[in-house]
């Protein structure tokens, strides 16, 4: 696409925002297209499906720009952010060039690192760029070996099997010499770590007991920390969206839900649930005092106990206080977690006198010391002695991905490799020079502490010393704690390479910036359902590349030719080779399976494959083998059993997670002395965001206040501070300060603020370090410790800050439009 018409493409653009966006209207329009066809209508426009993280879609195309955006008619619940889709290929902060940082480009790596983030860009050609970022990989690899480079690349980049960008950036740093990876993910850092010691496996990722099961027999459905209305609109993969319906159906039953959260979350609202608030990073101290009423009243379950679990008479004495002489009991309990002693008794007769689901979501282990509060829920549900019944126990996903809905029959599709042999697991060039892989969450202590040693679930090893940072597909400067920490400690990478769509803060914080193409300007395909696996979908190409962007396919590609390792990288094989030889190992599969497979050429046309769901799987009952024999089908524990007290973590000896669960107070915790700031900031993910993704589009009009991120604030704190609904507000601790609106709400539980994580960093001044952020990225108010020793997983969810009215001259935001020389 040449600049001219990139031109008129964003003037027809904004004549279409303005003739036909009503994001209600575009988004739930409903198309009676039938499935998967690409069929012209008038001259000139067609309708090409297409998939995402947030769901199937038509677009329509008109004159070769997308001008429509539509649900799949088969999409059970469409998500409302499904407009931003659309506007993220045209938004003003789309990337169209490649882009050098000013001094990098005139004196080379190292070169004023200072002068990161200040947007001062330079336009250069695709082969400069590409020359640059070559003889930067090799020089490092030449100099300092691959234990220098760091491409740990996390994030939720976008889905698909071939255009996967993280396994891509794998590939090529694999192809030319290795690299520092990252281990475990920001979303499930502390569970799953300590789950694999309690329970066996992660949990975090297993497929729930069915929705079908817990409607006939749960009498008591517990969201603990969990709102799956807001979290399932996405998946990792293509959302089925199977929840809703079954959320619906639970509703109808009439049967009782509660909500344990310090918001009156969607899902607490959709299922009339009663909601209770406990102060934030309290739950182990709550879920401790409900299990001991169960043992002080009988309730607990000690054949369950004594038959599948293995250490409760070692947990006992701590829950009594026979170990330290504070018995945490519901009394205990109510001081720490504000719920009243009454209730949490009451909460204890009411698991125990029926069915009940414990189900949880993430925030509550994305805290500091993070793995206790999975590990109580596990003992809890223990206690209950429901875990392996129909309907009963705990579950770690019912939040994550439509969790619960039945999985299909059907194949997994493969995806191109990383270029890894397996003999290099433990690469030998590393075993001096670094581990291979650092905790995910930990990056910003590695490149403060080059050779400095790290604790990570009973090992101990070295961080590398990382002179080039490469990134595809995630935004670390919005998914990181402690954003003038990391700012700050980023300056001493040699040179930091970011391929984007867009103009986040990472991309403004990179020295080298080449324009991806987002999925819908390539060909894919990807499954529908992390879980429910129900089918296969083609994510067709929609439009060309937008500016001078390329597929970070075709990035690498040049990249690995400039360094004489092409068919290395492409085996030869185009975009569409590449599809069809990994259908063709899934179709191998699906025939030895039984399962009907149409040809590729037959799937593209069509769009779509549909398994069907065997009536077995809408029977599933998380654990029932294990409940049923436990000795024929144990658990991959030390013991075979669930244990609430690990030897393995005892002989760990980490003061920051002893080896059954534990109640260990924050080191933020509010109402608390030693914590200086009055309201707890409660980081959780975006309703109408998928974390930064589509914060660029017009999608935040639909909730910016004053073009700010929101914050929302219960009515006590604003009338204390004379803060009103739709001000500006400052919100501030000793890290750092963000500008944001207020949504003055009891939503929110009195003394805790809500700004959602991934709103885009914006700093006033980029130079001045701790300047205030004109936009509301909340991790520049959290802090940046490991959850533990054991898992060291992010603490995003623990924080303490002030928030006051903002009087003075608001500054601009900057950073939904381009860099000045990159428009
Ligand atoms: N305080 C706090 N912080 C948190 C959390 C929290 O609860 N509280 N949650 C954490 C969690 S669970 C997570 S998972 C992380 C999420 O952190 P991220 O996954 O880093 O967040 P995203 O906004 O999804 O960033 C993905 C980026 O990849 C880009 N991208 C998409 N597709 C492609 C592609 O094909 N090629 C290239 N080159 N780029 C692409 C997108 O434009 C986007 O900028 O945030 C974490 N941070
Ligand atoms: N719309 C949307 N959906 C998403 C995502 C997104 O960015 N946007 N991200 C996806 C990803 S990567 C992940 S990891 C999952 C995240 O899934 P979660 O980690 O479960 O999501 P959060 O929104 O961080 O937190 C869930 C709930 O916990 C509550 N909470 C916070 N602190 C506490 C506490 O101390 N105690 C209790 N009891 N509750 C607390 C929050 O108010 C929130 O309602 O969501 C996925 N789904
Ligand atoms: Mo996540």
């Amino acid at each position: 696409m040449t600049d001219k018409h990139l031109a008129s493409c964003s003037l027809t653009r904004r004549r279409f925002l303005t003739a036909s966006t009503s994001l209600a209207a575009v988004g739930m329009a409903g198309s009676m297209m039938p499935m998967g066809a690409t069929r012209a209508f008038a001259a000139g426009e067609q309708k090409i499906q297409s998939g995402s993280h947030w769901g199937v879609f038509n677009m329509t195309v008109k004159d070769g720009l997308a001008v429509k955006i539509e649900p799949w008619e088969k999409d059970p619940h469409p998500t409302h952010q499904l407009p931003g889709v659309l506007d993220s290929m045209y938004s003003a902060s789309r990337i169209k060039y490649p882009m050098v940082r000013r001094s990098y480009l005139e004196n080379g790596p190292k070169a004023e690192r200072d002068s990161r983030g200040a947007s001062d860009f330079v336009r250069v050609s695709w082969d400069k760029a590409l020359d640059l970022v070559a003889n930067e990989i090799k020089r490092v690899q030449d100099e300092s070996g691959p234990s220098a480079v760091f491409a740990g690349s996390y994030g939720w980049k976008s889905p698909g099997k071939f255009h996967n960008c993280r396994t891509l950036v794998a590939r090529t740093m694999n192809v030319l010499g290795g690299y520092v990876s990252g281990t475990g993910d920001y979303s499930t850092g502390a569970a799953q770590v300590i789950m694999p010691h309690v329970v066996g496996g992660l949990e975090v990722y297993s497929q729930q007991t069915s929705w079908p099961v817990l409607i006939d027999n749960t009498d008591t459905l517990v969201f603990w920390a969990a709102d799956p209305m807001k979290t399932c609109q996405i998946d990792w993969l293509i959302p089925d969206h199977g929840v809703y319906d079954y959320l619906k159906a639970y509703k109808a039953t009439g049967k009782k839900v509660i909500c344990i959260d310090p918001f009156h979350t969607e899902t607490a609202k959709t299922m009339d649930a009663e909601w209770l608030a406990p102060k934030p990073q309290t739950d182990v101290a709550m879920m401790l005092g409900i299990a001991h009423t169960l043992y002080s009243e009988g309730l607990h379950d000690e054949d369950f106990l004594s038959t599948y679990t293995y250490g409760f008479d070692k947990f006992l004495p701590y829950l009594t206080g026979d170990a330290d002489g504070t018995p945490k009991d519901a009394e205990w309990a109510s001081k720490i977690c504000g719920i009243p002693a009454d209730k949490i008794k009451e909460l204890a007769k009411l698991f125990a006198g029926g069915t009940t689901m414990l189900a949880s979501g993430w925030s509550i282990q994305r805290m500091q010391y993070g793995e206790q509060a999975h590990w109580m829920l596990v003992t809890l549900a223990a206690m209950l002695g429901q875990i392996g019944t129909p309907g009963g126990g705990f579950g770690l996903s019912y939040h994550y991905c439509s969790g619960g809905t039945p999985t299909a029959n059907g194949v997994s599709l493969p995806g191109i490799g990383d270029g890894k042999q397996s003999s290099e697991n433990k690469p030998e060039w590393l075993a001096s020079s670094g581990a291979s892989s650092i905790p995910v969450a930990r990056v910003v202590d590695m490149l403060e502490n080059p050779r400095g040693e790290f604790d990570f679930n009973g090992t101990r090893a070295t961080y590398p010393d990382i002179k080039l940072v490469y990134w595809v597909g995630g935004n670390p400067f919005a998914h990181h704690q402690d954003r003038n920490r990391m700012v700050k400690a980023w300056k001493k990478v040699e040179t930091f390479i970011v391929h984007e769509a867009q103009w986040t803060a990472t991309a403004r914080q990179a020295d080298i910036v080449l324009p991806a193409t987002t999925s819908y300007e390539r060909n894919d395909m990807e499954q529908i359902g992390s879980y429910s696996n129900q089918g296969i979908v083609a994510m067709k190409k929609i439009v060309d590349p937008i500016g001078e962007a390329r597929s970070d396919f075709d990035i690498f590609s040049a990249i690995c030719a400039k360094l004489g390792k092409e068919a290395e990288f492409t085996e030869n094989k185009s975009e569409m080779d590449w599809l069809k030889s990994l259908y063709e190992t899934a179709s191998s599969t699906a025939g030895t399976k039984g399962i009907d497979f149409p040809s590729f050429d037959d799937f593209w046309e069509a769009g779509s494959v549909l398994y069907e769901v065997p009536q077995a799987n809408k029977e599933f009952v998380r654990f029932a083998e294990f409940r049923d024999d436990p000795l024929l089908n144990p658990l991959g524990t030390p013991t075979g059993l669930i244990e609430i007290y690990s030897k393995a973590i005892e002989r760990m000896s980490y003061d920051d997670c002893p080896p059954h669960p534990t109640w260990m107070p924050a080191r933020e915790l509010t109402g608390v002395e030693s914590t200086k700031y009055p309201l707890h900031v409660n980081a959780s993910h975006p309703d109408a965001r998928l974390h930064s993704q589509l914060c660029g589009t017009e999608l935040r009009k639909t909730y910016a206040i004053d073009g700010r991120e929101p914050c929302v604030i219960h009515p006590d704190d604003a009338a204390k501070r004379g803060i009103s609904d739709g001000d500006l507000v400052r919100v501030f601790n000793d890290r750092g300060q963000i500008l944001t609106g207020a949504r003055v709400s009891d939503d929110t539980a009195p003394g805790v603020l809500r700004v959602s994580e991934g709103g885009w960093y914006d700093p006033a001044d980029p130079l001045k370090e701790g300047s205030l952020d004109a936009y509301g990225d909340v991790n520049v108010l959290t802090f940046d410790v490991g959850t533990s020793k054991l898992a060291q997983g992010n603490c995003g969810h623990s924080a303490a800050a002030d928030v006051e009215k903002f009087t003075g001259t608001p500054p601009a935001v900057n950073v939904f439009t381009a860099p000045a020389a990159a428009e």
